[in-house]
């Protein structure tokens, strides 16, 4: 995949003998992480430019007070942008709103664009400097003040697409009873539950009605975002999201291409086996070539819960409080030697559903929260007793501590994020892989001794609620269709049709009936709503965290990938702080050569799932396989 284009990079670094963070570490262990350690690991961050006699550079003195504002506005906006997605109100949305402009009309302002475009590419800038700047371009890129009207409709349309999807009422009718409201939660639970194919199809109607409501909203940001981008010369505004990993649009999808196809053989069998024991669930005789959307446990398919009979994952959370599930996340990396979440996480948070008939509404998708660029960190969720809250509570935290690590001097506040989103979102994901191991679960009683599962049995749960499933639906359906809707400009009477082309295509799904245009399903996923054109990074998180995690297995804890602890391990803690705490000051291809001393690459991914795929061949044995 990748290897090839980025294999000059890593054939640099291994030549000039980079090792990996671990070892230059010398193995010791800090007694606590937020001492500052980084002083003992050789990956540590350049400083700026060497000191000049005559003072800071013009650039410096520029980028000092670029990240003074930066600050200073993205605080603003992002605790209004915080009271509007934990109290959906006109009021909140509109003070949102105004912090959003505010931050617009410096970040796009005429002057810093100019300024930018003066030292952009200058030959004398250190490789520090110079990725504040490409932040900061990308930055203006997405608000240029030359098309103040479009960004100022943007921010206002996009606030009311938001607003209209989570104050959104899911009516469930079925025949001879009283029409039912639904949360989320609720629609999740019946489609994971009922057993009925009639129910099953009301209830997934039902968490697509909100999509024709969105439409018009969606298709008038496709052409506000495309001109925005286009202004500041990116193709469209799917390449400018790209540009985050440095990369253009078409690579970004041949990239995703590459994952589709290492993953595809083995999703085949997983799809085979999968139809032919949905078919005998719900005893319908002949297995179809694509699986009905309905039949699956959840809303767009992208993971099948509940399949594998004798694995029931939520009955360990049955007799836990939602609150136990988050601290016992939070336990998971204080045992690695994290730091204690700070108490005002605790304070400030929004956690947990809320009742029926409260009195406010909230976002119901889990996020975490960076409101200061510093210390105060929060998380929006509904948290539930169940499997998948379990692990969404892991990965919430892995951005949480993303964000703790990396906010300290060295690290100016443009360059507070991710290596790329992908190892932002990749981070939290190989904790919900940690979490998930059996012996993590047996040594914190989750899951008793005598209960040990199947190996395979196991495994194939993991590739039911993991990547396998996952990728086709990410690289596949998400990726390609917000590809063509921004890059192609996709018109709206084609907008339905070409999502479930994507999903025939690449997931093997069907809708249970033709859903013409007047239905906009992409719509009801939230992320083409408030996060669009970036799905690969959850793709591409999959792939970075099983690097990740082999070096870990094979590194600091010498344990099988499928049976390991991270679980009170600091050196793991230690390994994973050392890549968190560079936040962005670091082309995200060094990270993963210093972190794994490989290139990116779906290998470790497709070897964890090695042994599953003799096992399904032999259970599809004389069926057909593929669609
Ligand atoms: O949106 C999320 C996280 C928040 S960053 C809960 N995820 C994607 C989704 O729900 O579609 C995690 C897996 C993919
Ligand atoms: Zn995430």
């Amino acid at each position: 995949m990748k290897a090839r284009l980025f294999a000059g990079i890593g054939m640099l670094l291994l030549a000039i003998g980079t090792l990996t963070i671990f070892f230059l570490t010398d193995g010791k262990m800090p007694q606590n992480l937020t001492e500052d350690h980084t002083a003992k690991l050789k990956f540590g961050i350049p400083t700026t430019v060497a000191p000049s006699p005559d003072g800071p550079s013009d650039v410096d003195k520029f980028l000092a007070e670029y990240n003074a504002n930066y600050r200073r506005l993205w605080t603003e906006f992002e605790g209004a942008n915080w009271n509007a997605s934990s109290n959906i109100s006109p009021e909140n949305t509109a003070t949102k709103i105004a912090a959003s402009q505010a931050m617009a009309d410096y970040v796009g302002s005429h002057q810093v664009i100019e300024k930018l475009r003066m030292i952009r590419g200058r030959l004398d800038l250190t490789d520090f400097q110079d990725r504040q700047i490409e932040k900061a371009w990308q930055l203006a890129a997405h608000q240029p003040g030359t098309m103040k009207s479009n960004v100022d409709k943007l921010i206002k349309t996009q606030a009311s697409l938001v607003d209209s999807l989570y104050t959104f009422e899911y009516t469930l009718n079925l025949e001879g009873q009283e029409s039912q409201i639904l949360t989320p939660n609720g629609m999740d639970e019946l489609l994971l539950t009922s057993r009925d194919l009639s129910v099953r199809q009301a209830v997934w109607e039902t968490s697509k009605s909100v999509g024709p409501k969105l439409k018009n909203g969606l298709v008038e940001t496709q052409e506000l975002r495309n001109s925005t981008a286009r202004e500041m010369g990116y193709s469209s505004f799917f390449e400018l999201e790209v540009a985050d990993y440095d990369m253009s649009s078409q690579e970004m999808i041949q990239l995703m291409d590459e994952v589709i196809a290492g993953i595809m053989p083995l999703y085949q069998q997983l799809h085979c086996w999968v139809k032919h024991e949905l078919a005998a669930r719900y005893e319908v005789e002949e297995v179809p070539a694509l699986i009905p959307a309905h039949w699956l446990g959840n809303r767009w398919g992208q993971e099948w819960p509940g399949i594998v009979d004798g694995v029931d994952l939520d009955a360990m959370f049955r007799d836990v409080q939602p609150q136990w599930m988050i601290e016992q996340a939070e336990r998971f990396y204080t045992s690695m030697s994290f730091d204690p979440l700070p108490l005002t996480f605790w304070g400030r948070s929004d956690l947990f559903e809320l009742p029926a008939g409260a009195d406010r509404k909230k976002n119901t998708h889990a996020s975490a929260w960076h409101i200061d660029l510093d210390q105060d960190v929060r998380s929006l969720m509904s948290v539930k007793s169940n499997f998948s809250w379990f692990q969404t509570t892991h990965h919430e935290l892995g951005h949480i501590y993303y964000y703790l690590a990396y906010s300290r001097e060295e690290v100016p506040p443009i360059l507070r994020s991710g290596a790329n989103r992908a190892f932002h979102e990749g981070i939290g994901t190989l904790i919900e892989l940690a979490c998930s191991q059996v012996p993590y679960m047996q040594q914190v009683g989750l899951m008793s001794v005598d209960e040990t599962p199947e190996e395979i049995r196991w495994l194939l749960t993991q590739a039911l609620q993991g990547p396998v499933v996952f990728l086709p639906f990410a690289c596949g359906t998400m990726t390609h269709w917000e590809h063509d809707f921004y890059e192609e400009d996709l018109p709206r009477h084609k907008m339905n049709t070409r999502w479930w082309d994507y999903a025939n295509r690449y997931q093997g799904i069907a809708s249970p009936t033709p859903r013409g245009e007047d239905f906009c399903d992409p719509a009801t996923k939230t992320h083409i709503i408030d996060d669009p054109a970036q799905y690969y990074d959850y793709a591409l998180s999959s792939v970075i965290l099983h690097q990740l995690h082999r070096y870990i297995c094979r590194e600091i804890l010498d344990e099988d990938v499928r049976q390991a602890n991270y679980f009170g391990n600091k050196q793991v803690g230690m390994y994973l702080h050392s890549i968190l705490q560079l936040g962005a000051t670091r082309d995200w291809r060094v990270v993963m050569q210093q972190a794994t001393g490989e290139d990116l690459s779906s290998e470790a991914l497709l070897e964890y799932f090695d042994p599953l795929m003799a096992w399904l061949q032999e259970q599809n044995q004389g069926r057909e396989v593929g669609f």
